[in-house]
């Protein structure tokens, strides 16, 4: 059974070999990405006029998605509150575009444009601002990051979001007109051409990071292959359901998993 199993990962090894990825699909691959906001600034113009800097936010982690089922699975849902520390519960998904595709470098945009219904209370939302909460009836949000995806060293993740190693780092690229976060919104939520207000953030300064092999590809331990390491961990935990060794997340560690192992054995980042 074991020169069965090893046989089988040598040939899935020469497969993988075989693949020379394009760095999106790396990044795609990896299933997550962490990503911190260091800073920018924001302005607010019309009912209200306001402007500042954006403090520095805690790193958050997102898992990719196809949102709008275009085959590339690099989607986002960003929550405006978390995104800009105000207290605001509303998800923005920001749709993925190769814009510059390559072996060693990438450019990737992430962007949409949401118009909300001005009669739907769902949207009407408390904002902090400056220290005091004004609720605004959110009619347009639009936001923007398009950033550069390059290799780096396989380790854990520096922003410490991520449970696997990781090895790409994504940074801003095409500056302000591809960087942005725009609201549109009527203050007091009372709908009238009087109380509409936008807000724009932009000098956004970030910083993120993904790739590396996710569990569900059989990387058990989070390192940067998948290897006999990740097969004994299987292998040990085997009838168990030790949630990081069950790479289908179906709450036992079976066959399935093993597989899954075998599958990808000799992957590496
Ligand atoms: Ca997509
Ligand atoms: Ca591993
Ligand atoms: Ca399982």
């Amino acid at each position: 059974m074991m020169r069965k199993v090893l046989a089988l990962g040598a040939l899935s090894a020469a497969m993988a070999t075989m693949a020379h990825a394009q760095i999106q699909n790396e990044l795609e691959r990896g299933e997550f990405f962490s990503w911190k906001l260091n800073g920018g600034s924001y302005t607010i113009t019309g009912a209200l006029n306001l402007g500042g800097t954006i403090d520095p936010q805690p790193a958050v982690s997102f898992f990719f998605t196809d949102a709008n089922n275009d085959g590339l699975a690099l989607d986002i849902v960003l929550n405006l509150g978390q995104l800009l520390g105000l207290d605001v519960d509303l998800e923005v998904p920001l749709i993925a575009q190769v814009v510059q595709s390559g072996s060693n470098s990438a450019i990737i945009r992430w962007s949409n444009t949401l118009n909300l219904d001005p009669n739907d209370p769902t949207f009407c939302i408390p904002v902090n601002l400056s220290g005091s909460t004004v609720n605004v009836q959110f009619i347009f949000v639009q936001g923007a990051l398009q950033g550069l995806v390059e290799r780096i060293g396989c380790q854990s993740d520096p922003l410490g979001e991520l449970s696997q190693n990781v090895h790409l780092r994504i940074t801003p690229n095409g500056g302000d007109a591809n960087n942005f976060l725009r609201a549109r919104g009527h203050v007091f939520c009372f709908v009238n051409p009087f109380t509409l207000a936008e807000a724009n953030a932009n000098s956004l300064s970030w910083i993120g990071y993904g790739g590396g092999l996710p569990k569900s590809l059989g990387n058990v331990n989070g390192d940067c292959t998948i290897d006999d390491a990740d097969l004994l961990q299987v292998l040990f935990n085997f009838g168990s359901n030790d949630a990081d060794t069950d790479t289908n997340d179906d709450g036992t560690v079976d066959d399935a998993d093993l597989l899954t192992v075998l599958f990808n054995f000799g992957t590496s980042v």
